[in-house]
């Protein structure tokens, strides 16, 4: 399988980020990739290669255009008035708020942000746009016959919807991509998301839709991040009903109960029969990862590549998050080679 991997996610970093109260050493950093990759070459994956362009059509059928003006353009707007600092928003529209236009930085970036995870900096626009094209290069490789593709996409997309970012996640690289497969002529496209957190931008997105079916295993937002969504009874709305499926589990869930719930999720997932799998492919779910709460081991994440091979059908993996660099590397690696060796 080729892994598509470009040194542009560099772009995007940060030394440290708010978190429970305080600022600490950040947890999405650049060496994320980095490892990832490195444990790619290491295992023999196949080939790595560079991302081609796509342009920004793909990323317009997905998100908001008014959002995209302001991720593409925040960071000027900000310096001018703030200077070259990392751009946090510290105001948010409450709610029953007149969304009156302005292009004050400060304004825009409380309404477009849901949390502080996030900043904007010079290459953040460049950095994201880089990983979309990762997600669609790989995309591309499957549309020419290959049968999975590994897209090494950094900044994570999952959290990004039509209109917001945070969680890390600026451009929603994986339903970019199935939104590509879809006007590829695909039919139907599945996006499983194993992440340890609830895929909800790519809920949000494709929520009304049933030729897209969503399906997330992840921590119960009674818990966890991101808190407002991701409960089970969110089934969809209008076309989309019961084409999105939430797995929420508890925190210390182990394998036990996850692989139950991918189970119910695999069984979802073939009655839908698409012609296309996304697979947002987190691994903060493992035991050591220091923002989560569930127990994985490293050899679940084989399991959870067996499992998804047995599936026949052609996929994409899309990284997403993963924060234990220990291991991310084998953890990554795990699945894709679980998925080459059901
Ligand atoms: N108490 C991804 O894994 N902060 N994003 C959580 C929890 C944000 C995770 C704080 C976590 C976002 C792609
Ligand atoms: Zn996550």
């Amino acid at each position: 399988m080729k892994t598509v991997f470009t040194e542009a996610h560099a772009l995007q970093s940060v030394e440290t980020e708010f978190y429970r109260g305080k600022w600490v050493e950040a947890f999405e950093i650049p060496r994320r990739a980095e490892l990832v990759l490195a444990a790619v070459r290491q295992a023999g994956l196949g080939p790595v290669i560079a991302p081609l362009g796509f342009g920004l059509a793909p990323v317009q059928a997905v998100h908001d255009a008014a959002f995209l003006r302001f991720l593409e353009t925040l960071w000027d707007d900000w310096v001018a008035e703030v200077g070259e600092t990392p751009a946090y928003p510290n105001i948010w529209p409450p709610r029953r708020t007149r969304m009156i236009p302005t292009r004050r930085p400060g304004a825009e970036l409380g309404r477009y942000a849901v949390d502080m995870s996030s900043p904007i900096l010079k290459g953040t626009w460049q950095a994201a746009r880089a990983a979309v094209d990762c997600a669609l290069t790989g995309a591309s490789l499957i549309e020419a016959g290959e049968r999975a593709a590994f897209a090494l996409c950094r900044p994570p997309g999952h959290h990004a919807g039509r209109d917001y970012f945070g969680g890390y996640c600026f451009l929603n690289n994986a339903a970019i991509a199935a939104q590509w497969f879809r006007d590829a002529g695909a039919a139907r496209v599945a996006v499983l998301d194993v992440d340890y957190h609830h895929g909800n931008g790519t809920q949000d997105i494709f929520y009304d839709r049933g030729d897209v079916l969503t399906l997330s295993i992840h921590a119960d937002p009674v818990q966890e991040y991101p808190y407002y969504i991701g409960f089970a009874d969110e089934t969809g709305s209008g076309a989309g009903q019961d084409a999105n499926l939430n797995l929420p589990l508890p925190w210390g869930s182990d394998f036990t109960a996850w692989g139950a719930a991918m189970d119910r999720a695999l069984a979802t997932l073939r009655a839908f029969a698409p012609d296309r799998l996304v697979v947002s492919l987190g691994v903060d779910a493992f035991d050591g990862d220091p923002i989560s709460r569930f127990r994985l081991q490293g050899a679940d994440f084989l399991e959870i590549g067996r499992r998804i091979g047995r599936l026949g059908l052609p996929t994409l993996f899309v990284m997403e998050g993963g924060y234990a660099v220990a291991a991310i590397g084998d953890n990554v690696v795990n699945v894709l080679r679980g998925f080459q060796a059901p």
